[in-house]
């Protein structure tokens, strides 16, 4: 099942039961964010978060958590809700080998129906703001996508651009935003820089839950997230031309908006509490012009909590970064098994692989800090064997705990690159990393005494199998 728009995901989710709508009058702050916080904090299954009698606000349709646990990141990918979170990766893994799968162009997209243009351009009457976390600097679009061009090569779809960047309303017509370093949009505005030009822009909120993933989704430069995302639907992604930048957006969003980076400027933005679950600081960030807003009639405003993981956030970005490392891995280092990149968008990522030849496990731990997200984030490596389960953390525990010799097995190197935000680097942008090698040494690195392993007996599985049975009997009796 492919959703063209949040509208109709919203919808299954309540047919579902995971739609939760809160009728009762609630403030804006701290009401909105508190409840978007407390959904990660009641146990796996949290429901999506519907407000629509919000103090203040006379007409204002409020989306949180949407993606807030597995459930409804399943049922995002059209899944069955109940999913295990290692077969979502699995499958999802192989979906992204569908890529590409070329968009669907409409005509009739929704968000054509009311517009402000030039000097009426005014977020505040469109958008019904509200505050995150109580130290952030303003109100934030914090669940968006920034489509952007390369401006060496506008007319390449593959360059054309769709990610998620937190972006500041400072004014009614007027953003800031943090393009960190390693992502497109940052390469696409300094090539516009280098030129003295704007960046054109169209923003698009309150997308459909396949959009939302392939937009925070650390894809290689050139692939194109409308093809990933034909790819993970299952069925071509519906785009639309924006009327203002002529850009590619998606057809079913609830609100466009468009205008430009403005060339070199830049502007106070922040604090913002973050992934990290600390706030950035406020810096001097790129400022974003507003020439044009379109928007559906009823917009439904869609935000996302973040803070100290558990957020929605983590659910968002966890598949979404274990499967692009998987497969740049992979393409090197077939040996690969398995990813678990979801800790603080794989600043801390855990990979099982087969060995070739001894120290093959820390060259494939190099190799994930070097991939292109891994130069931003990447900043733990655990490296285990083909048999253990990156996802099943006691197994990763034990693997730890049995196989490393810490001197041998823990390599630290300084003076990488990572995300500025990085709570623990020093400076800001710069930290050393680290691989802790817990696989079993192979020829010729001969250490330890790993001759004799314990392994499960032969007639495990079957027995498995009878005491689920049992099990099952037991309990239907
Ligand atoms: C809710 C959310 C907020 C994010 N905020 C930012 C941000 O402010 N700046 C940034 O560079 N990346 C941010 N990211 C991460 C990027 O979206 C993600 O790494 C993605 O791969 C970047 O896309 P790109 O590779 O096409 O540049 C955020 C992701 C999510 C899901
Ligand atoms: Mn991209």
């Amino acid at each position: 099942m492919a959703y063209d728009d949040l509208r109709s995901f919203l919808a299954a989710l309540d047919a579902e039961g995971q739609l939760l709508r809160v009728s009762d009058e609630v403030l804006p702050e701290p009401d909105l964010a508190a409840a978007a916080n407390a959904a990660g904090r009641i146990g796996e299954g949290a429901p999506a978060l519907y407000f629509d009698n919000v103090k203040g606000f006379t007409d204002a349709r409020i989306a949180l958590n949407v993606h807030g646990s597995w459930t409804n990141h399943a049922l995002a990918l059209g899944l069955p809700k109940h999913t295990p979170v290692k077969e979502q990766v699995e499958i999802f893994a192989s979906r992204w080998d569908d890529f590409p799968i070329a968009p669907e162009r409409r005509e009739d997209a929704p968000w054509r129906e009311n517009t402000q243009a030039g000097g009426d351009v005014d977020l505040f009457s469109v958008l019904p703001l509200f505050r995150l976390n109580d130290g952030d600097g303003g109100f934030y679009l914090d669940k968006a996508a920034v489509v952007s061009r390369d401006p060496e090569a506008p007319d390449d779809f593959g360059k054309q651009n769709v990610g998620t960047y937190r972006i500041q309303v400072i004014g009614p017509d007027r953003l800031a935003f943090q393009p960190v370093p390693v992502h497109d949009v940052a390469l696409h505005l300094h090539k516009a820089e280098e030129k003295g030009e704007d960046l054109p822009v169209a923003i698009t909120l309150g997308n459909d839950p396949v959009m939302a993933i392939v937009s925070g989704m650390p894809m290689a430069y050139d692939q194109s997230e409308y093809e990933m995302a034909g790819a993970l639907r299952g069925a071509p992604a519906p785009i639309a031309t924006s009327p203002l930048t002529g850009f590619d957006v998606p057809w079913g969003s609830e609100v466009v908006i468009e205008g430009v980076i403005e060339s070199r400027k830049r502007q106070i933005e922040g604090p913002f509490g973050e992934f990290t679950g600390h706030y950035s600081g406020g810096r001097r960030m790129p400022v974003i012009r507003v020439d044009r807003v379109s928007y559906r009639t009823n917009p439904v405003f869609e935000s996302l909590y973040l803070g100290k993981p558990w957020t929605e956030v983590d659910y968002l970005v966890g598949p979404n970064t274990c499967v692009p490392l998987l497969k740049q891995l992979r393409a090197e280092f077939p040996e690969v098994q398995a990813v678990n990149a979801m800790y603080t968008h794989g600043m801390l990522v855990i990979i099982s692989t087969a060995k070739r030849f001894g120290g093959f496990a820390k060259a494939v731990g190099m190799r994930a800090m070097t991939t292109r997200h891994g130069l931003g984030y990447v900043s733990q490596v655990i490296v285990v064997d083909e048999d253990v389960d990156p996802f099943d953390l006691p197994q990763v525990m034990w693997a730890m705990s049995a196989k490393v010799d810490p001197r041998e097995d823990v390599v630290v190197v300084p003076n990488l690159s990572v995300v500025e935000l990085a709570p623990a680097a020093q400076p800001a942008g710069i930290t050393s990393k680290m691989i802790i090698d817990a696989t079993t040494p192979v020829a010729p690195d001969v250490r330890g005494n790993f001759s004799t392993p314990a392994k499960d007996l032969p007639e495990t599985r079957e027995w498995a199998a009878r005491l689920q049975q049992l099990r099952t009997a037991a309990s239907s009796r």
